[in-house]
């Protein structure tokens, strides 16, 4: 607007092009609203997919030569998804995606299953941070912060599906950790975290800090696991269906203590020691006093000190080599508050075929840059139907396809 007023300035100080001004003036206006509503409509147009015509530039756009991959593989951009979060696929193929700072779900098609993304629909808005996804039997399974709701036969029409239902609305409605990963479990129950709310606390409501599970039908909530700060992704062993998740480490003891979780609950019941004991061997300063560590069930693996590890899934495809069978992948969003960052990337965590964890390596980095320049911040992986690996990224708001030549 400002620059129609400096405009109208210009040409009403000068009479002698009054005549032709007013036209201009006109002619500049229209141009504008023209934009405007351009602007406005894109907004309701389908996100961009990355077929054959725009898929080097979406390449550029989002920096994809930054990325670091080990020999042979690529990446590529999916699908743009504001704010994607968690993810899960549905049998015929279908991508839900789940947001934390925004009110939607999404759902990714790829119907002709070239392995390229055909279209982005809007499936769910309004909601409460909807973080979880899981999907069981046709239906749509969607986490706020303190609820499970459901949208049935989804795929019937993800153009016009029905508003979601709820079906549980039983959880803390704390935002402090409270969005929520969810997935079903091999016994067919939905698996629903419960974060801390807090940095560290005692809660009196043992329902804080753990794992539940309930019937998919929302009935016969039930604690599962406890000791747990933040989970924010958890999966279940191909072979040995141990149920395997993340935890994050407490903050303000340092740039370099305690170690993000990878742990294993193997039956239900267990305790991962929060708020007691952090990364199976370091008492908590304030409630670790009078406890013993190793009365809780300490990490198969320590990651590293704040990289936000969340999602992560068994590598169970089969267009990557075979040493990645059964492996796992851990997306690391990145610290917030250390002075040097970290995380920023995808992690491999190898195992023997018992599920003993070998080691635990970089896979795929440069979403931070030498510079401090972030270029996204992974949230979630999920082996594709062609053996792909997808990866949502909240920041840049994109799914990433990475594959195997
Ligand atoms: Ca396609």
């Amino acid at each position: 607007m400002g620059g129609i007023f400096y405009l109208m300035n210009c040409f009403t100080n000068n009479a002698t092009t009054m005549q032709v001004s007013k036209q201009t003036l006109f002619l500049f206006i229209f141009i504008g609203f023209l934009f405007i509503n351009c602007n406005r409509s894109s907004e309701n147009t389908k996100l961009a997919v990355a077929d054959s015509v725009n898929a080097d530039a979406l390449f550029q756009k989002y920096h994809l030569n930054k990325i670091k991959l080990p020999p042979g593989f690529t990446i590529s951009v999916y699908a743009e998804v504001p704010n994607a979060r968690s993810m899960t696929m549905s049998p015929s193929g279908v991508l839900y995606v789940g947001t934390r700072s925004s009110d939607k779900v999404y759902a990714v098609t790829d119907v002709n299953k070239d392995g390229r993304a055909d279209k982005v629909f809007t499936v769910a808005s309004g909601l409460h941070s909807p973080n979880g996804v899981a999907f069981k039997d046709g239906n749509l399974y969607i986490a706020t912060i303190s609820a499970i709701l459901t949208i049935n036969n989804i795929e019937a029409s993800l153009a016009s599906p029905a508003k979601p239902v709820t079906i549980y609305d039983g959880y803390p409605k704390d935002e402090h950790h409270g969005w929520k990963f969810i997935a079903f479990g091999p016994d067919g129950k939905l698996y629903v975290p419960v974060g801390a709310p807090c940095n560290i606390c005692e809660s009196e409501n043992p329902v804080y800090a753990g794992i539940t599970r309930m019937n998919a039908d929302g009935t016969g909530m039930e604690i599962f696991a406890s000791g747990i700060r933040n989970t924010v992704g958890f999966t279940w062993h191909p072979d040995t269906h141990a149920m395997w998740f993340t935890d994050n480490g407490r903050d303000a003891m340092g740039d370099n203590i305690p170690g993000d979780e990878l742990n294993v609950a193997s039956k239900p019941g267990m305790h991962f020691g929060y708020p007691y004991c952090h990364q199976g061997n370091i008492p908590d300063p304030q409630f670790g006093k009078n406890k013993s560590c190793s009365d809780y069930t300490a990490p198969v693996q320590v990651l590293g000190p704040h990289v936000a590890a969340l999602g992560l899934r068994f590598y169970t495809g089969k267009s990557f080599p075979a040493a990645y069978h059964n492996q796992l992948f851990i997306a690391e969003h990145g610290s917030w508050n250390r002075s040097e960052p970290i995380g920023y990337r995808i992690s491999l965590v190898k195992m023997d075929a018992g599920g003993k964890v070998q080691s635990y390596s970089t896979f795929a980095e440069g979403w931070l840059q030498k510079d401090g320049n972030v270029l996204g911040r992974p949230v979630d992986v999920l082996v594709n139907t062609d053996g792909s690996l997808l990866v949502s990224d909240d920041y840049a708001g994109v799914i990433y396809k990475i594959a195997h030549k």
